[in-house]
């Protein structure tokens, strides 16, 4: 049995390359594809996941939907809608939160071992880096420590701002 520590990898690099059970998209409501990893991530899977996403009539902001990978080396995708950034008062936090538990228990249900995650809500919506890391790593560290699937998490950093963040939100969790 893997170390709690031993399940969360930080990783730079482009999610849709990851040889993982299920990435997570960062995507908007009405799943239709975007920019962002959104689009990178339809780019890679083909036109098959834009078929397939038509079918799930949307997605609510903090909730997520799953689909098959199509053409990407994940099996499956996680589309999840973070919260458009608007200053903090607005359940920001909560929203982002719950984007990663229901990715997890998305995941759980569906018997995957191994996902990627993008910086959810930090692009285009806007959600200051450094905040979101923490709130990613909590949330993550929480849902492992209680459930056996995933086993392993990666936190996938497109930039280098999002890594120093990921990293250190990572290593000031596990200060005893
Ligand atoms: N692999 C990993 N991370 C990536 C990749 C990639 N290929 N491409 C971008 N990122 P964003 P959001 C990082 O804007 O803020 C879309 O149009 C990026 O550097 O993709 O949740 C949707 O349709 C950033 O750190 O997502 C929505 O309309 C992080 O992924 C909207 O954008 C998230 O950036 C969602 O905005």
């Amino acid at each position: 049995m893997l170390q709690i520590s031993d399940r969360i990898r930080i990783i730079q690099g482009d999610i849709v390359k990851m040889e993982v059970d299920a990435i997570v998209n960062a995507a908007n409501p009405t799943l239709l594809g975007g920019g962002g990893v959104d689009g990178a991530i339809h780019r890679a899977a083909g036109p098959g996941l834009l078929e397939e996403c038509k079918g799930l009539k949307g997605c609510a902001t903090g909730e997520a939907k799953i689909t098959k990978g199509y053409l990407l080396p994940a099996k499956w995708v996680i589309h999840t809608v973070g919260p458009v950034w608007q200053g903090g008062q607005k359940g920001e936090d909560n929203l982002l939160a719950s984007c990663y538990r229901k990715s997890l228990e998305l995941a759980r249900e569906y018997e995957v071992r191994t996902i990627a995650f993008p910086a959810i809500s930090t692009g285009a919506y806007n959600f200051p880096s450094e905040r979101a890391a923490r709130i990613a790593v909590s949330e993550i560290k929480k849902f492992i420590q209680e459930n056996q699937l995933p086993e392993k998490v990666f936190l996938i950093c497109f930039n280098e701002e999002t890594c120093r963040h990921l990293k250190a939100a990572l290593s000031e969790s596990f200060v005893v």
